[in-house]
């Protein structure tokens, strides 16, 4: 009997720290040996000029969920994962919404229906609390933390799902008790309100307004107070889709001070600007996103902070809405901006223009590719145990990348429902040619080898903030509190 089932010869295998030429030697799902001479298997694939990577890992998406004002998103759980395993990810964790009144378990035993029959990649959820009532604090947060849904998304804007200061307190006391990870929609409420106000009332309501109504104010402010309310708990945080330099400088000086914050870009920050919102009739409602698209200068910045760290997690933030009624239209032919679906597609292209702009320009080394690829995320949302790294023992979920192939990025190429990409014409250099999700080929020559249902649920472990110290605001310190059970 040969030693392993598969092997992948010949190629250059990198993690966070290292490059190496090695073999990967797969057994019953799971990478067994990393080296050379390894011993026969039953099927090997060349990987000569290739490089072995972690299957990418996409821990910010939209599928198959509805908007707080009831819109669904264009992709379900199978053109979603299909078009995610074609830009390299083997994972997936889209969003489980709440919406008002509804309890967390209906909440998730949708989403697993929705996803256990169509996922062609394995998956988790994270879920999004709009409506953190006693028993969704006290009873069903902590069972579905235990459940390992142990992350939560929270807004600090939009009407139907914004969280006060005060329920956030709840919210990230909870997450601090249990082992979780709030993730924050940091964008001030009353400047984006404020502003549309002036914007409408002076018949500016055409898309390209709606980058001017949600101000870089509005996220730094926002952002300065999510660090100051779970810096008080010494709660740990993860401020998503960051936009703005100044949002990033606050995440980057609470960090060198010890505190539990993390950050995320998106591909549309570092990609596109606002400048492209300015196309005739209603096509700017296509690049309608918040927060929104900003200026050239706010590219490079953002560029710079994932260079130098201080974002540790790179998402797509794809939110599929089409260019129709059922999406960006909804509200009639002609919005204003506030009605129009905010979201982009990008699932497909998030790794694909990070190897290219990134990796292959010299921007980021191979293994920094592979930390913002995987194995960061999987790290911060409790999923080493089993995904994110070529690692003896670990789900060989493995992507080989070619660095000789050049493709111009084209909507029609796209295995998603949107029929439109914010990143047509664009040539990229480097692409994931053959994708494995524990050591079964699902990618090859350009042909889905994965059928519907194939992924399974991953239940994922608490957030682990060593290396991270924190402290507790002294009015909270056990010893100095008079003995009040503040539930931390
Ligand atoms: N926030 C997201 O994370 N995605 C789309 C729109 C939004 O407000
Ligand atoms: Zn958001
Ligand atoms: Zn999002």
């Amino acid at each position: 009997m040969a030693r392993f089932d598969l092997l992948i010869s010949g190629g250059t295998v990198a993690d966070v720290a290292e490059t190496c030429r090695a073999d990967v030697g797969i057994r019953d799902g799971k990478i067994v040996a990393i080296g050379r001479d390894l011993g026969a298997a039953d099927r090997t694939i060349d990987a000569g000029g290739k490089y072995v990577l972690p299957g990418g890992i996409e821990a910010h998406c939209h599928i198959e969920q509805e908007s707080s004002s009831g819109l669904m998103t264009s992709d379900d759980y199978h053109s979603g994962s299909v078009s995610a395993v074609f830009g390299g990810n083997t994972c997936i964790v889209p969003f489980a919404a709440q919406h008002r009144g509804q309890a967390l378990r209906d909440v998730l035993a949708l989403y697993h229906g929705r996803a256990s029959s169509k996922s062609v990649i394995d998956y988790s959820f994270h879920l999004i609390i709009s409506d953190p009532t006693d028993e969704v604090l006290h009873e069903e947060l902590p069972r579905a933390i235990e459940e390992g849904i142990t992350s939560f998304k929270v807004y600090m804007t939009y009407d139907r799902l914004i969280v006060d200061d005060s329920q956030m307190l709840d919210i990230l006391a909870v997450a601090k008790r249990h082992g979780a990870l709030t993730m924050i929609h940091a964008e001030n409420n009353a400047m984006i309100k404020w502003m549309s106000g002036k914007l409408l009332e002076q018949g500016h309501g055409a898309p390209r307004y709606h980058a001017l109504s949600h101000p870089r104010t509005a996220e730094a402010e926002a952002i300065n107070r999510a660090i100051a309310l779970a810096g008080f708990l010494d709660a740990p945080i993860l401020i998503v889709h960051v936009s703005t330099e100044a949002g990033a400088r606050i995440i980057a000086r609470a960090r060198y001070e010890g505190r539990k914050v993390f950050g995320e870009t998106c591909p549309q920050y570092m990609f596109l600007n606002a400048e492209q919102m300015d196309l005739p009739g209603m096509h700017g409602a296509k690049l309608c996103c918040s927060p929104p698209l900003r200026d050239r200068a706010s590219q490079e910045q953002i560029w710079q902070c994932l260079q130098n760290g201080t974002f540790q997690v790179y998402s797509s933030d794809h939110a599929p809405y089409r260019f129709d009624d059922t999406g960006k239209l909804h509200a009639g032919p002609n919005p204003d901006f506030p009605q129009i679906a905010n979201g982009l597609p990008g699932i497909e292209m998030r790794l694909p223009l990070l190897f290219s702009e990134g990796f292959i320009k010299g921007r980021i080394t191979l293994n920094h590719f592979v930390a913002l690829a995987a194995t960061n995320v999987s790290k911060i949302y409790g999923l080493d145990h089993c995904k994110g790294s070529i690692t003896e023992g670990k789900d060989a979920d493995i992507a080989l990348w070619d660095p000789q192939i050049t493709r111009t990025v084209r909507a029609a190429d796209m295995h998603d429902n949107m029929e439109f990409t914010p990143y047509e014409g664009m040539e990229v250099t480097g692409w994931p040619t053959t994708v494995l999700q524990k050591g079964k080929v699902i990618v090859e020559g350009g042909e889905l080898q994965a059928a519907r249902g194939d992924g399974k649920f991953v239940p994922r472990r608490k957030v682990d903030c060593t290396g991270m110290p924190g402290r507790l605001a002294p009015e909270l310190d056990p010893d100095r509190n008079f003995g009040v059970d503040l539930g931390l």
